[in-house]
Formats: C-alpha cells, sequence, structure tokens
C-alpha cells in the first residue's frame, strides 16, 4: 500500500472535524489526493451502525459489548470497502477516529477487557495500523463546553458523565505515552489557528520521509 493513513483522535469536541478540513485543504494544496472519512460512519452500512450507537436509548440502554461488537463491525466494513482500496490507490486519508477511540472509550471509559478490544481491533483491521495519529488535546471540560455551544444537542456518548470522560482522557494519555512515534499530541486547547500550524510542521517532517 502506498497511501497514507492519518488519524485524528480526542476527546468530544477537541477540534477534530474544524482540523481535518483545513488539513485536507492544505495537502490538496500540495498536489496531494486527499480521502476524508470517520468513524463510526465511513460507509453505507456505517451509517446506520452510527445511528444505533449515538442515537439516545433512555429505556432500552446498548449494552457495554453490545457497542464494542457495533464499533468493531463499522470499523470491519470501513476497513475493506474505504481505507484498503483507498491506501492501495495511494491516496493520503484522514480519518476521524480509529482504533485507539476503542481503546479509550471502551477500554478506558467502559472498561472493558482490553485484550478483548485489542483482539477486535486486530479483527476489524487485519492488523492496519495508522501511519501518523494526530491526537488534540483538550480538557474534557473545555471539548464539552464547546459542543453545548454548538447548541445541536448532545449524542449517548457525549451525555456519559464527566468521570467517563476523564477516563477517556486519561486512556488517550496512556497510548500516546506508549506510542510515541505514531501519535503526536498537540495542544487543543490553542487557537485554531494554531493548532493548524503545528499539525502542518509535524505533516511537514512527515511528508518528505513518505514521499
Ligand atoms: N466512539 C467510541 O466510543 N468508540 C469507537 O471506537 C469510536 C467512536 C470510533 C463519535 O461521535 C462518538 O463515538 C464519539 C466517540 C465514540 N463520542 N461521542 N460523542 P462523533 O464523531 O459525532 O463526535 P466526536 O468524534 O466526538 O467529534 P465532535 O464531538 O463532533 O468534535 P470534534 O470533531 O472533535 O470538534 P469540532 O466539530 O471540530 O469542534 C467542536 C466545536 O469547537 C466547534 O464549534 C468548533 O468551531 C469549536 N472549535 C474547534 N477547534 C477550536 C479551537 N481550537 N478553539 C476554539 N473552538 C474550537
Amino acid at each position: 500500500m502506498s497511501g497514507k493513513l492519518i488519524v485524528f483522535e480526542g476527546v468530544e469536541g477537541c477540534g477534530k472535524t474544524t482540523q481535518m478540513q483545513v488539513c485536507c485543504q492544505w495537502l490538496k494544496s500540495l498536489g496531494i489526493s486527499v480521502v476524508v472519512t470517520r468513524e463510526p460512519g465511513g460507509t453505507e452500512l456505517g451509517l446506520h451502525l452510527r445511528r444505533l450507537l449515538l442515537e439516545k436509548s433512555e429505556d432500552k440502554p446498548v449494552a457495554d459489548v453490545t457497542e464494542l461488537l457495533l464499533y468493531a463491525a463499522d470499523r470491519a466494513q470501513h476497513v475493506e470497502q474505504e481505507l484498503k482500496p483507498n491506501l492501495a490507490a495511494g491516496k493520503y486519508i484522514l480519518c476521524d477516529r480509529y482504533t485507539d477511540s476503542t481503546i479509550a472509550y471502551q477500554g478506558y471509559g467502559r472498561g472493558l477487557n482490553m485484550s478483548l478490544i485489542e483482539q477486535l481491533n486486530y479483527i476489524a483491521t487485519a492488523g492496519l495500523t495508522s501511519d501518523l495519529t494526530i491526537w488534540l488535546d483538550v480538557d474534557v471540560e473545555v471539548g464539552l463546553s464547546r459542543k453545548q455551544g454548538d447548541k445541536i444537542g448532545l449524542d449517548r456518548i457525549e451525555q456519559e458523565t464527566i468521570a467517563f470522560h476523564r477516563r477517556v482522557q486519561q486512556g488517550y494519555n496512556q497510548l500516546a505515552a506508549a506510542h510515541p512515534s505514531r501519535i503526536m499530541r498537540v495542544d487543543g486547547s490553542l487557537s485554531k489557528e494554531t493548532v493548524h500550524n503545528v499539525i502542518k510542521e509535524i505533516l511537514g517532517d512527515r511528508l518528505p520521509i513518505w514521499s
């Protein structure tokens, strides 16, 4: 595979969508062919799964293991239908969330068995890992207040307790410490423009090595 998989990760409201948009424009201006996608919901099947995963269901809660399996199913379809073909075609893929989200949310957040999650991640991806993961690090309270400012209503996972989101954040800290060459921490509390400039610097170091 000659393309590159660049993943954006972080807690709610950390600015992934914002940064992926400007990063896409910047890479395109360099003549690079870019695909933007996300999990969950990067395929037609995944859009159905995304709705099941994120809609609020107060009376019939989704069991933690069910949630884990739905994210894995979304990913398996996404890898086969979108990621592998686009990488094979030499595209740069900007992906909103990937395997680290499952470790952070279902592992650290829900407390599900880490070895089970790693096995499922492996099955769903057939071993495809990101070439680079940009972790936008913001305080949980800052991210959630940005989302509340959007006034679009919080989804099922955003409505979780602050303690849950803090465990997720701790998960990202641990992941970044464990994978220092794959996961790059960027201070997501800085202005949108400054964050973009930092990401450009990180990618600017990688592009000559990749091309
Ligand atoms: N999930 C999981 O549990 N397990 C898994 O394996 C996977 C996912 C793959 C996906 O929801 C949910 O699924 C997610 C994890 C879970 N949890 N939740 N909820 P999603 O894709 O709909 O939501 P998200 O991934 O959390 O993204 P988001 O909430 O849409 O936020 P964002 O993309 O990171 O941020 P944004 O839309 O770019 O910015 C949010 C607001 O902040 C907006 O008003 C911006 O203008 C503003 N913003 C952005 N950057 C800045 C800066 N730098 N300063 C000030 N304001 C800013």
